[in-house]
């Protein structure tokens, strides 16, 4: 089966290559337009659906996309669905949100990562959507993944995601888990025999 998936983003791009590889062609909506669509929903479900929609109406093919973001509870859920214009780099992306939480020992660290997925191909829509649990801490650690992951401990590790490497991210991160279910909800609604 042949998808395109909306994103711009290379270390989505490539987390999603090794969950459904096997079972689909990933192509990127760069390859049919440079266009960027306006991601002015208000959730992450809102933002992947225009992002599907519009991948879809460049490619006329089967088209999926992937909004998500960290919701940090001391910061009431920021940076959230603003996730990727808290700040200009995943560097400077990073240096915020651990000037936003200090170093104070009370503030609560908890976070989670949330993904939703959306599905577009002119007549089939849904979505699904995954999360993470875990906690930030004060200081970079590790150089794999992308965006915020040298900072996010996920539960029942001592490792930061940047730490634990694709592989071990792959089995346990919110982006897997929506996949996961994404490539179940296919399968239920025989969307891989499609082509
Ligand atoms: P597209 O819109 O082109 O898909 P984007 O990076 O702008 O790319 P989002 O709007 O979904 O994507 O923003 C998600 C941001 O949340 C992303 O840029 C990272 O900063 C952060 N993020 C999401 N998933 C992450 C992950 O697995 N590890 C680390 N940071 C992540």
């Amino acid at each position: 089966m042949l998808l395109v998936v909306g994103t711009h983003n290379k270390g989505k791009i490539q987390e999603i290559r090794q969950v459904l590889g096997k079972e689909a062609e990933i192509k990127s909506v760069s390859e049919f337009s440079n266009e960027e669509p306006i991601e002015d929903g208000n959730s992450l479900k809102e933002n992947a659906l225009i992002k599907a929609r519009h991948a879809y109406y460049a490619s006329h093919l089967p088209s999926f996309a992937d909004d998500s973001g960290l919701f940090v509870q001391a910061l009431n859920g920021a940076p959230g669905i603003h996730s990727s214009r808290y700040a200009k780099t995943d560097e400077e992306r990073i240096a915020r949100l651990l000037k936003e939480l200090g170093n104070e020992p009370n503030k609560d660290r908890t976070a989670y990562f949330g993904c939703c997925i959306a599905y577009y191909d002119g007549k089939n829509e849904f979505t699904v959507e995954g999360r993470c649990y875990g906690t930030i801490i004060t200081q970079k650690k590790g150089h794999s993944g992308f965006g915020y992951d040298p900072v996010f401990v996920p539960n029942g590790f001592d490792s930061t995601f940047a730490e634990l490497g694709e592989e071990e991210k792959n089995k346990i991160s919110h982006r897997a888990l929506a996949l996961e279910l994404f490539k179940k909800e296919l399968l239920k609604r025989n969307l891989f025999a499609n082509q």
